[in-house]
Order: C-alpha cells, then structure tokens, then sequence
C-alpha cells in the first residue's frame, strides 16, 4: 500500500465485465489466491458472487454440515442458529498482533510481532490446513460502491459460518470486482479455523503490506475480517497516511420538529450501547412532537474531511452483528425487528419449538431449552441459556429505521461526536468539551468497565481512549496526534460530549433509565451544536443544569438528575490518578495537547 494514496483515486473499470467471478479477478488477485491455495491445499475452492441464492445455498449446506441448526422458519423465517466452539466466543486480544518490522510501529498499547517472524509462524499453522476443506472465495466492498473511502477486501476462508456472516456483514460478490477494476489495492484477508485450539490462535494484521492472517477462531471480531481487523485496525493505519479516520462508532441521523437533520456519531467500547443508541426510538411525546432517529451504522465509522472542511462518515459496514443478551421490545424494538428474519443467531438459547431465547428477551424464561453449550436448560439450573455474548447477524437492510444516506458514497457531515463508557461510579450522565483539543483529550481518557465482548475479567475499568483501544492498526501516540492534527482539515469541527448512561447509586441501580429515553440527552446534545442550549461550566466540560434537561413524564426529578450529574471532586482526582497507567505506557511520547490538558483539568479542581 502506497504511503499518502489520495483516498479519492478513482481505479479503472474491471478489465471484463460479466462472466465467471473467477474470469473477472484481476492478474494481481489471482496470483495471490494462487499462492494461498498453493499454502493452504483445500480439496475444494469455491469463488462466491454474494447473491441471495447463494447466502441461501451456504445455509443449507451449512445444515448438511451441522454448522447451522434451521430455526422455526415460520416464526424467524430465513434465520439459522449457530454454536460456537466453546473456547470460542469473544475476541482474543491477547492474541491479537499488528505485525511490522519494528516495535515502535505498533506501539506500547499493541501486541507486535516481527512481520518476518509472524508470517513463518503463521505459515506454518496454515500449510496444508484446509486439506479436506473446501476455500471460499469472499470478494467484498467495505463503504458504499463508489465512496471515495470504499476499500476491497478478498478473504479465503474455510468456514461456511464466515463465509454466510460476511454476505451479510458486506457488499459481498462482484460489486468487488467493479470497485477493485485492474487495481492491486485490496486487503488478503487469509483465514482458518484450523482445530480451534487457542494454542494455536493468531489475529495478524500486516499494516504494510495491507494484509491479514487470522488462524484458530471463528468468532465475529477474529474471522469476520472486514470488521474490526479491516475496517479499523488496517483502515486506521491507513486513515492515519492518507488523512482519513477509521473508528470504533455509530452513526445516526436525527431529525427535529422543525424538519432539520443533524448526523452524530459516537464512539462506545464493546457491548457499551452502540447497536442499541443507533436505533434509538424516542419516548412517545418525542414521537409526537416529530423527532426520528435513523440509522447509518452501530459500529464503525470512516470519516474525512471534505473541501469545504466538513467532516463527513459513511458506515462501511452493510449488517449489524451485534449484542444479543438483553435485547427486547422494551429495550431495542428496531432491533427486534432487525432480527426476525434473515438472521444468524450464534450462542443463545434453542427452544424446543425451533425458536430462540437469551436472558432478558422475556420476563418469564421458558420452561426449557438447550442452553448455547447444547446442554439441556432450565431457569433454575444456575447457568445461562445465552452466552453473555452471544450475537446476532442482521442485513441492515432489515432495519425499519435504516437512514435513507446509509448507501451514499458522499456519506454526512457529522455535527456531534459522543465518546461514552460503562462506569459505575464517579462519571456524571453528560457534558460537553471546551473545544476539539479537550475533546480529543476526553477521548483520550475514556474509561470503562470490560465486558463480556473480548475475553479475560469483566467488570474491571480500564482506559480505552477513544474506544479503539483493541482496534488500532497503529501506535497509540501516533493515533492521537492524527486526531489533533484532523483540527485543522476542518473549518467548523463537530462539537465533542461525554455521556455515561450506566452510572449506579449505592444500591447498585442505575441512575438513569437509559435506552429509549437517552433521546433526552440527545436533545440537549444537538442543542448545543446550535447554539440553542444553555450549559454551566463544570472542571469537566459544559454541562445542562437540570431544567436544561426535559424530564416530562420520565417519573424523575430535578434532584434526581443532579445525583446523575454530580461531581465528586475527591473522585474525579482519583479518576486523573488511574489515567496515569496509560499515560506511563506512553512515557515520553504523550503528545503535548494531553499533557497542557491534564494540567488545565487539575488546576480546574
Ligand atoms: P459491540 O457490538 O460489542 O460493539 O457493542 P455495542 O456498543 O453495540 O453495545 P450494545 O448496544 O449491543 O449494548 C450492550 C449491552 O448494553 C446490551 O446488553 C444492552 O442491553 C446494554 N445497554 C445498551 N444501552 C443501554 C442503556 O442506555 N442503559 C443500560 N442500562 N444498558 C444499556
Ligand atoms: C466488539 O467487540 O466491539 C464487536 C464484536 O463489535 S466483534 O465484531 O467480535 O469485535
Ligand atoms: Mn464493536
């Protein structure tokens, strides 16, 4: 990949159009899946053209194969389940590499391995790896067709379960082809399950040679490799040469009474409420007075500036795999909707009737059913029938409130971006940053609680600047200066917030009824970035006094909304003192906009 490429290159058209997949592949495409099948030996090799039929065929193959269990196709037509290996659930960050010739590329935050050294590690694993398999041929579009940011990826894969996943999860078949014409700029998505054995699991990313081997696994963030190991960690890297952004966000349209429409987007790390804040439904008299949230995306964003200094984002992404375990009509309807047909369920409960369920999809669980492991389940055996992560695969296209702009390559121009943690204690409901730099700076210091979405103890705060902590293609230092240096790309930045829907009292319950009524929130946010809402300074940001926030009919009082808003400075002193432990990773190398911010924020105390 060449260093500074304009992003906005357009490729030449594929050199025929029509035919085969396999005839339409360029030279440079086919001597690298040459290379691969020559490596790998699968019996069989099956190019894919991501069409319907075809999603279809790999369903039922999957069926012969006991990869995928047909559900109750009257009640979730089109939808098939899927059980993971045990040892196979989550993401593995500890098993994930950025592989570059030296340490410093990857930096303090990464785990790196020598490229040199990672690739005979990992050719060893996949030599002869898929003898008896069949190697599909997944050609994909990230972004929307003809985006100035679209990327091709190709993966080969010897899991049916990826293969059907990523039909969904991208624009899949020869739409890729088109985009890719004569081109050599695509990422070699290389991947096996191989035995599932975490012994023998490695996600490797190769930033410079726009390559990725991922061998082990077959869960989502490991395999899906569009995702996380494309569309953030590869496409940061890239966004960071070619002045782009790639990161871990929502997207999401809102319209206001008056008919105005503003875009935001909002970084949350994993299973913190992206999916479930990007299908907002208001609360009823919302509805009534016009407000409508629509959805871009619930994951990832790439974002640019444009000639006018606008930042603008697309969602490169063309489905939701997303959290499972209390999704319900009350908490998420669009997302209910989303996943009632079409859909891969992977890890949740199997009912006897061919139905599913996961705890908090109904008030009363259900006399019965075969837990995620395939054991037998019942509500009083002590175990939980849903895996705390298990997923479900959706098309976006199933999503009765998809933003009309998701598909357009132009993408939106973002007023506001919202960075927001799970946290407990300490971290009031919302404020605003002063401006950019401490924007970039509250970012920078996101905290929050782990959770069941990478494996290792959950519950535990840690620093995930920017939520990208996991996802970075790149080193650390280097991610922070691009976002103070995209300040001046732009002419009138988004204006930057903080919010924490998951603060709890003494009690242990949360303080703010979140989901649905987050709307309130919302409303004061896009205020702000008009002008129109009024805001107290606070030694963390501007933040509403409690009449700024509409509580009509929320059964929550003014003083309420203050206990969700306070600031305890003895805590927020100790919350400067736990950001050190990033800070010390990045010793020397802590670009000065943060260091001059900590001050600022102490001598504000
Ligand atoms: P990834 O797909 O892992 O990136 O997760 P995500 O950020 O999209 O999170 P998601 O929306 O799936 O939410 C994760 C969990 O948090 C789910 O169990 C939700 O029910 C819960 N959740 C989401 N929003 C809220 C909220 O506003 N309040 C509370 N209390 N819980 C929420
Ligand atoms: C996350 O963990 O942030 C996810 C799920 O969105 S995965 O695609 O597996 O990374
Ligand atoms: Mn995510």
């Amino acid at each position: 990949m060449a260093k500074g490429t304009d992003p906005t290159k357009a490729h030449s058209p594929a050199p025929a159009a029509g035919g085969s997949p396999e005839a339409r592949a360029n030279e440079a495409v086919r001597r690298w899946i040459q290379e691969c099948i020559d490596l790998c030996q699968p019996d069989k090799v099956v190019w894919c053209n991501g069409s319907l039929d075809e999603r279809k065929q790999m369903f039922e193959q999957g069926v012969k194969d006991g990869v995928f269990i047909r559900l109750n196709q009257e009640k979730l037509p089109g939808c098939y389940y899927h059980r993971s290996n045990q040892n196979d659930v989550a993401r593995t960050e500890h098993l994930t590499f950025i592989c570059t010739a030296n340490e410093d590329a990857a930096g303090p935050t990464n785990n790196w391995m020598d490229a040199k050294a990672a690739y005979a590690k990992l050719r060893g694993l996949f030599k002869g790896c898929m003898k008896g398999r069949t190697m599909y041929v997944l050609p994909f579009v990230m972004g929307p067709i003809g985006s100035p940011l679209a990327k091709v990826g190709i993966e080969l894969t010897d899991s049916l379960y990826v293969a059907a996943s990523m039909s969904i999860m991208t624009r899949m078949g020869d739409v890729a082809w088109d985009q890719l014409g004569d081109s050599d700029e695509f990422t070699r998505c290389l991947h096996s399950v191989g035995d599932v054995n975490p012994d023998r699991r490695y996600i490797c990313h190769f930033p410079k040679d726009n390559t990725i081997w991922s061998f082990g696994s077959g869960y989502g963030g490991n395999a899906l490799l569009g995702k996380k190991c494309l569309a953030l960690r590869i496409a940061s890297y890239l966004g960071q040469q070619q002045n782009w952004m790639a990161e871990h966000m929502l997207l999401m349209g809102v319209r206001d009474p008056s008919g105005h429409k503003s875009y935001v987007a909002a970084a949350f790390p994993s299973a913190c409420g992206k999916t479930n804040f990007a299908m907002l439904i208001p609360p009823d008299q919302y509805k009534q007075a016009g407000w409508q949230i629509t959805t871009l995306g619930d994951d990832i964003v790439w974002m640019w500036a444009d000639k006018d200094g606008r930042l603008r984002a697309i969602n490169p992404e063309a489905g939701y795999f997303g959290v499972v375990p209390g999704t319900n009509y009350q908490t998420n309807p669009n997302a209910m909707e989303c996943i009632k047909r079409d859909t891969i369920y992977t890890n949740v409960g199997l009912l006897p009737d061919g139905d599913v369920w996961w705890e908090g999809k109904t008030e009363d669980p259900p006399r019965e059913c075969l837990d995620w492991t395939g054991q037998k389940w019942t509500p009083d055996c002590g175990r939980k029938a849903a895996h705390p992560n298990s997923r479900f695969t959706a098309p976006a296209v199933n999503n009765p409130v998809l933003d009309p702009a998701y598909d357009d390559p132009d993408g939106v121009p973002v007023s506001a971006i919202i960075f927001g943690g799970r946290r407990s204690r300490t971290i009031p409901l919302v404020f605003q940053s002063f401006n950019w730099v401490h924007g970039v700076y509250v970012g920078a210091t996101l905290g929050s609680e782990t959770t069941a979405a990478a494996t290792g103890q959950v519950g535990v705060v840690r620093r995930d600047p920017m939520a990208m902590l996991p996802f970075l293609g790149y080193n650390i230092r280097d991610y922070l200066t691009h976002w103070f240096r995209m300040r001046k790309r732009m002419k009138d930045p988004p204006r930057i917030f903080h919010v924490n829907w998951f603060r709890k009292n003494d009690q242990g319950r949360f303080m703010w009824p979140g989901f649905g009524e987050n709307m309130r929130v919302l409303e004061w946010i896009l205020n702000r970035t008009r002008g129109r809402a009024a805001a107290v300074e606070t030694p963390l940001g501007w933040m509403p006094r409690p009449e700024d926030i509409n509580l009509d009919g929320l059964g929550m009082t003014a003083s309420d909304l203050a206990a969700v808003q306070s600031i305890d400075i003895d805590e927020v002193k100790s919350e400067i003192v736990s950001q050190e432990e990033l800070f010390l990773k990045l010793a020397g190398d802590l670009p000065k906009e943060i260091i001059f911010q900590r001050e600022l924020l102490i001598s504000r105390l």
